[in-house]
């Protein structure tokens, strides 16, 4: 009887422990990968992917496929970076990575098909090193 009791107090106590633990952890949004704060800005803090994911995934089917993609100008390095092999981008790839900080040009916390473009084509200084020259594009003029 005795020893139940015992044992009953430590299951218990150790129950209590690991729920709090538990909530501990969940709660306060854990840091992933740990030691780098220093890290410009965590995935969480992402702008609003889903104007671009509208945008891009023309038919609809939830997938971003590469002709989608290049389709609205969005940079092939972002495809291939986000594709992990599948030929095709969701959302959810967008929201496991970091974007780089800056890339919502005007801060309203969504990214739009058009920051995408101007921010890799800042980044990437101006010149497209694949040659895929869109001088002669038209493309849309709003
Ligand atoms: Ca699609
Ligand atoms: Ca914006």
């Amino acid at each position: 009887m005795k020893l139940n009791q015992i044992l009953l107090t430590i299951i218990l106590g150790a129950a209590l422990s690991f729920c709090t633990t538990v909530w501990a952890q969940g709660g306060g949004a854990p840091a992933q990968g740990g030691s780098a704060p220093a890290q410009s800005g965590d995935a969480s803090g992402n702008p609003d992917f889903s104007l671009v994911t509208k945008a891009v995934d023309t038919n609809g089917d939830g997938k971003m496929s590469r002709a989608e993609w290049t389709s609205k100008g969005l940079p092939t390095s972002s495809f291939d970076m986000f594709e992990k092999g599948r030929d095709y981008v969701t959302q959810k790839d967008y929201e496991e990575n970091a974007a780089p900080s800056g890339i919502d040009l005007n801060g309203d916390g969504k990214l739009t098909v058009e920051e995408f473009v101007e921010f890799d084509r800042s980044m990437s200084g101006g010149g497209a090193p694949g040659g895929a020259a869109p001088a002669g594009q038209g493309g849309e003029h709003k």
